[in-house]
C-alpha cells in the first residue's frame, strides 16, 4: 500500500496489446503506477475501485443507524469500531484510486451527483439489532468472498489494499455471526429476530455479488487483465457453499426453499434469484437509495471545514519543509 510518501509519476498509456504488459500478466506479476498501461485497463480499475470505495464509506450508514442503540457497551464498541474499519477502507481505496491518476475529489462528485455507483447492498433498512448480526455474517462474508481473490488483482496498490481489508472484514463477519448466534440461542423473540433479519437480508446479499455471467459487461474483460480471478456466478456458488453450513450451525434458515445438496456437483444448489430487484435497486429505486444519498452529500458539505484545515495545515508544513535546510549527513 502506498503511503503519504507516494507521488504520482506522469501516466504512460501503451496499447491493449503491448507485449510487455500481457508478459507481466502472463506471469501473474503486479502492474504498479510507474508501469506504462492500457488506457482502458486504468479506467476499468478506477471504475471498480472507485464504486468499491463508495461502498465502503455508504456502507457505514445502515450500521451507524445502531451505534446508539446497541444493546450493552461492549457491543456499542464493537459495532463503533466496524464502522469506522469501514471509513478506514474506503480511504485505502481512494488512495488506490490516486494512483491511477484520479482525483479523489472528482470521485466523490461523481458519486454524489450519481455517476458512480455503490454497492445495492446498502440501500436495505436496518430495522432491527440482529440486522448488525444479518449484515456482519453475511455482507461482510459476502464481501470476503469477492475480495479474497482480488488480494491477487495485478494491479498492486489495490491487491495490497485488500489484503489488510480482508482481515479486517473477517473481524467483521466473526462479530456478526457471534451476534446471531447469541440471539438465536436466546429467548424465542430474539431467535425470531434473528430469523427476520437473514430473511431480509439472504438474498439481497446474493445480489451482491453482480448481475449473472451471461449479463454481465465487465466480467471477461476484468478476468483477461486479472482484476477479477472469479465471475460473479462463481463467486456466488462459493459464498452459497460456504453459509449453508453455517446457517445450520446458527440454527437458522435460509429462506429458500429450493436449497439443496447436489452430491454430483459437489455444491448446494439455490433458487432463482430477482435480479430485475437488483436492476431496480442499482438504478436508484431501492427503498433507501434517496435516503443514503441525502445523507452522503449532508456529510460530506458539513465536513468542508476539516478538508480545509487539513489543506491548510498541509500546505504550511509543505512550506515549513521547504524552508528548512537540509539535514547534515553524517
Ligand atoms: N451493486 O459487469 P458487472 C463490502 C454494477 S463492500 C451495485 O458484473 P463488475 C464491505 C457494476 O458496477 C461491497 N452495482 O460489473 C462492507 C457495473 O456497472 P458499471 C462492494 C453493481 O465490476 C460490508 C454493472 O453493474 N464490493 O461488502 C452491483 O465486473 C459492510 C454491471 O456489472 C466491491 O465493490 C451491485 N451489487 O462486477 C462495507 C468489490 N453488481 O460500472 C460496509 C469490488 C454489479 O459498468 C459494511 N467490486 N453492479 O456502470 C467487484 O468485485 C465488482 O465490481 C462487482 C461487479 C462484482 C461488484
Amino acid at each position: 500500500m502506498y503511503g503519504n510518501d507516494f507521488t504520482q509519476q506522469p501516466i504512460v498509456e501503451i496499447a491493449e496489446d503491448d507485449a510487455d504488459f500481457q508478459a507481466i500478466l502472463d506471469a501473474d506479476g503486479r502492474i504498479e503506477p510507474r508501469d506504462a498501461m492500457p488506457e482502458a485497463y486504468r479506467k476499468n480499475l478506477i471504475r471498480q475501485i472507485a464504486q468499491h470505495a463508495h461502498s465502503e464509506i455508504i456502507g457505514m450508514q445502515p450500521e451507524g443507524n445502531w451505534i446508539t442503540r446497541a444493546p450493552s457497551l461492549k457491543r456499542k464498541a464493537i459495532l463503533m469500531a466496524k464502522v469506522q474499519d469501514e471509513a478506514g477502507h474506503g480511504l485505502y481505496l481512494y488512495a488506490a484510486a490516486e494512483t491511477l491518476g484520479a482525483d479523489r475529489a472528482d470521485l466523490l462528485d461523481l458519486l454524489h451527483t450519481g455517476r458512480q455507483k455503490y454497492s445495492s447492498i446498502f440501500n436495505y433498512p436496518t430495522l432491527t439489532w440482529a440486522d448488525m448480526g444479518a449484515i456482519g455474517w453475511l455482507v461482510d462474508g459476502a464481501g470476503i468472498v469477492n475480495q479474497v481473490p482480488l488480494c491477487r488483482c495485478s494491479y498492486g496498490p489495490y491487491a495490497r489494499a485488500m489484503v489488510r481489508v480482508c482481515k479486517e472484514e473477517s473481524f467483521h463477519q466473526r462479530q456478526g455471526f457471534e451476534i446471531l448466534h447469541t440471539l438465536s440461542h436466546g429467548t424465542p423473540a430474539q431467535k425470531a429476530m434473528a430469523q427476520d433479519a437473514v430473511d431480509r437480508w439472504w438474498w439481497p446479499s446474493l445480489m451482491m455479488f453482480g448481475p449473472p455471467d451471461e449479463s454481465s459487461p465487465n466480467t471477461e474483460r476484468s478476468m483477461r487483465w486479472g482484476i477479477k480471478r472469479f465471475s460473479n456466478d462463481e463467486l456466488r456458488q462459493r459464498f452459497v457453499d460456504m453459509t449453508v453450513p453455517q446457517a445450520q450451525a446458527l440454527d437458522l434458515t435460509l429462506p429458500d426453499p429450493q436449497l439443496s445438496w447436489d452430491a454430483a456437483t459437489g455444491h448446494w444448489e439455490y433458487g432463482a434469484i430477482d435480479f430485475t430487484e437488483l436492476f431496480e435497486v442499482i438504478k436508484g429505486n431501492g427503498p433507501c437509495n434517496a435516503q443514503r444519498m441525502a445523507h452522503r452529500r449532508r456529510a460530506h458539505e458539513e465536513g468542508a471545514w476539516v478538508r480545509e484545515a487539513a489543506l491548510a495545515y498541509a500546505t504550511k508544513r509543505d512550506a515549513e519543509r521547504e524552508a528548512e535546510p537540509p539535514a547534515a549527513v553524517a
